[in-house]
C-alpha cells in the first residue's frame, strides 16, 4: 500500500523529513547521542568521515571506525525526539522511497546509545559505566503503539502497583537485544534497569524551586527490585529507544555513563572524559561485535 505525502514526508531533495538523510546515508550500525556537539566527539576517533548533515538538534556523520561504516546521529533530549529518529531510521532502510511503499525484505539495525546517566542506587559511582538490561519509560510513548506482545507487561503492572501509579499513565518495560546487549556487559560494565521518563527535573524527583507532587519517589525507586533486580539508573530515552527498536525488528543496546549519584548527591568532576571513556569503550566493543 503507498503510504500518503502525509505520512511519509519527504523534503525537496528525496531525504526525509526530520533528519534530512537519504536512504544512503547510513549504515546498518548506529550509533544514537544526545548532544550533537558528542557525534564530532565520537567521529574524532574514527578513520573517515563520508557524510555530514545537521538538521534542528539531528546531527549526523557516516564514516569507518577499524574498516567498519557506522552511522553516529544526535537525538537531543527526551522521547518525543526518539519517536522521530527511530521511526524515520527505520523509514530510510525499510520504506521505498520512490514507491512509496513498505520493502518486503526487512532490514535490522544495530542501535547503540551512547549516553549519560543519573545512578539511583549509592552503590553505583559516578564515572561508572552501565548497560541497560531494561528500559522501562514512564514518558507515553509506547502506549500509542500496539506493544503488548514485545514489552515485559508483568514488570510495567508490578512497578505501576508499587508506585500507586494511575493505569493511565502506567510505566512501559522492554527488555533489551539479549545478543548485542551481553557483548557491551564486562567486568566494568553494571547490568542495570534503566527508568525513562518525560523530563529531567521533577519527573526525575529534581527540586529546584517546584515542590514535588511526590517526594518519596526517588526513594520508591530504590528501593523497589523485580526478580532480585534493582532500578540502577534514571535517564530519559533508553525505554523508548528499546520499545521502538523492538516493535521496528531492530537491535538496541542503551550504554550510559554515570555523571551524577543522585542519593549520594555527588556529580563527575570531569564530565567530558567521562562521556569519552564510555566512546572509546563502546567504539571497541562495537569493532569486535561478531557481523
Ligand atoms: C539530560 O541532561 C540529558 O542527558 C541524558 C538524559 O537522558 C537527557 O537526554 O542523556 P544524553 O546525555 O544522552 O542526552
Amino acid at each position: 500500500m503507498r503510504i500518503a505525502e502525509s505520512e511519509l514526508i519527504l523534503n525537496k531533495d528525496g531525504s526525509i523529513y526530520h533528519l534530512n538523510l537519504l536512504p544512503e546515508h547510513i549504515a546498518n550500525t548506529v550509533i544514537t547521542v544526545g548532544d550533537p556537539d558528542r557525534v564530532s566527539q565520537v567521529t574524532s576517533y574514527f578513520d573517515e568521515i563520508e557524510f555530514t548533515i545537521r538538521k534542528r538538534e539531528f546531527f549526523t556523520q557516516t564514516g569507518y571506525y577499524q574498516g567498519e561504516r557506522l552511522t553516529v546521529i544526535s537525538t537531543g533530549i527526551g522521547t518525543d525526539n526518539i519517536d522521530i529518529v527511530l521511526n524515520e531510521l527505520d523509514a530510510l532502510v525499510n520504506i521505498d522511497f520512490t514507491q512509496r511503499t513498505i520493502k518486503k525484505e526487512a532490514t535490522a539495525l544495530n542501535i547503540i546509545r551512547i549516553g549519560t546517566t543519573g545512578a539511583i542506587q549509592k552503590h553505583i559511582a559516578v564515572d561508572s559505566f552501565i548497560a541497560s538490561e531494561i528500559g522501562i519509560g514512564f514518558d507515553n510513548l509506547l502506549h500509542f503503539y500496539q506493544s503488548d506482545d514485545i514489552q515485559d507487561l508483568k514488570l510495567a503492572s508490578d512497578l505501576g502497583k508499587y508506585l500507586t501509579w494511575d493505569a493511565a499513565k502506567a510505566p512501559y518495560a522492554v527488555h533489551w537485544d539479549e545478543n548485542l546487549g551481553a557483548h557491551f556487559v564486562d567486568k566494568n560494565v553494571h547490568k542495570g534497569i534503566t527508568m525513562t521518563n518525560a523530563g529531567f527535573y521533577g519527573p526525575q524527583g529534581r527540586v529546584l524551586r517546584a515542590p514535588l507532587k511526590d517526594t518519596n519517589l526517588n526513594h520508591k525507586i530504590e528501593a523497589y527490585s523485580y526478580k532480585d533486580k534493582l532500578i540502577t539508573n534514571l535517564e530519559m530515552e533508553t525505554a523508548g529507544i528499546y520499545g521502538l527498536a523492538k516493535l521496528l525488528g531492530h537491535k538496541a543496546i542503551s550504554m550510559n555513563v554515570v555523571l551524577a549519584n543522585r542519593p549520594l548527591g555527588k556529580f563527575s568532576t570531569d564530565p567530558k572524559e567521562a562521556v569519552d571513556r564510555l566512546i572509546r569503550f563502546c567504539l571497541e566493543k562495537i569493532a569486535s561485535y561478531p557481523h
